[in-house]
């Protein structure tokens, strides 16, 4: 029987592909850039699966074209924000992604970002590096107490959960946590949590609030200059979510005019661009993309996608189909 044409967007680890290419018969984007919404729209009619990645965008206009061949397509990665979901499936097109493996990394740089910011660690290697310390002195580069703060945790799914776990066990932090539909009683006892009902309750109680909760445009600028006026003055956003959730320019006047304290971003709306405005924010720690970024995990999300993939070509329902 002839191998089942799949197109992989992006280079993967090196023991994912080669796992894949010894069940498929794979093409591999073997530049260093994405490719164009053009170009997938045309790979539709040539592959039975396309393997996506964040930096692939699939919107609805992609999916309007005939004589479409892809039947599925299996994203590596949890968000899934790039791809219309609803779009695709309208076109009889199922969509996975993969949750689980990457929660672990990814809470662990929401608290890298945590810690950086509070305890100014960008700022202090930036000093350094600039030949620019004078030595220690009792008021040098003073920041904010982690250990029994409160952290607010916006999206209390698996990612908000092992951010919850990290801070509470690891910090004794105190857990405020808002979602959408509201956290059961047993998930919050897990993590001594206190739920809220709104973002707008939970931003002045919380001197640290992380986002975890999805992208898109339902969420897009949730966190927005309102919003940043609510938070405790000196407190510090984190955000390993998708870059949409805040806007950046109100982002940067909230840490130009002192608003906030600071913050910590691994993602942008526009990446790989960053707004001059953030750029030149000394109170801002920032990360290109890394939540996932390790070896084991990478490898990890790589095989969930194949096994999302076989599950589908022999007939199982995939068990990470969010479509
Ligand atoms: C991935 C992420 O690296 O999984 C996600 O949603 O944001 C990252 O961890 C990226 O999406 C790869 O496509």
């Amino acid at each position: 029987m002839e191998k089942p044409k799949v197109l992989v967007t992006r280079r993967w680890p090196e023991a994912v592909e080669t796992r894949m290419t010894d069940m498929f018969d794979v093409t591999f984007n073997e530049t260093d850039q994405p490719l164009s919404p053009s170009d997938i729209g045309e790979a539709m009619a040539v592959f039975d699966a396309i393997l996506p990645t964040v930096t692939d965008r699939l919107s609805k206009e992609v999916f309007d074209r005939p004589n479409i061949r892809t039947r599925i397509l299996a994203n590596y990665g949890v968000g899934f924000s790039h791809i219309d979901a609803d779009a695709a499936k309208s076109h009889g097109i199922v969509v996975t992604n993969t949750p689980d493996v990457l929660s672990e990394c990814t809470a662990d740089l929401a608290m890298t970002l945590l810690l950086m910011t509070a305890r100014r660690a960008g700022e202090g290697e930036r000093e350094l590096r600039a030949s620019a310390w004078s030595g220690w002195r009792p008021t040098h580069m003073i920041g904010k107490k982690v250990s029994g703060a409160t952290l607010g945790i916006v999206g209390f799914g698996r990612i908000g959960q092992a951010m919850a776990q990290r801070a509470r066990f690891g910090f004794g932090m105190k857990i405020l946590v808002q979602n959408i539909p509201p956290v059961p009683d047993d998930v919050l006892a897990a993590y001594d949590a206190e739920q809220v009902d709104t973002i707008d309750e939970l931003l002045p109680r919380c001197d640290f609030v992380s986002l975890h909760c999805p992208g898109g445009s339902a969420n897009r600028h949730l966190i927005n200059s309102r919003r940043l006026n609510l938070m405790k003055p000196g407190g510090y956003l984190i955000n390993t979510a998708r870059g949409e959730v805040i806007d950046e320019l109100a982002l940067a006047q909230a840490l130009s005019f002192g608003t906030i304290g600071g913050a910590g971003l691994d993602v942008f709306e526009h990446e790989p661009q960053i707004p001059d405005e953030l750029l030149n924010a000394d109170n801002l720690v920032m990360l290109p993309h890394l939540g996932s970024a390790t070896r084991e995990t990478r490898e990890a999300m790589g095989f969930r996608v194949l096994e999302n993939l076989l599950d589908f070509i022999e007939g199982r329902e995939p068990r990470d189909r969010v479509n």
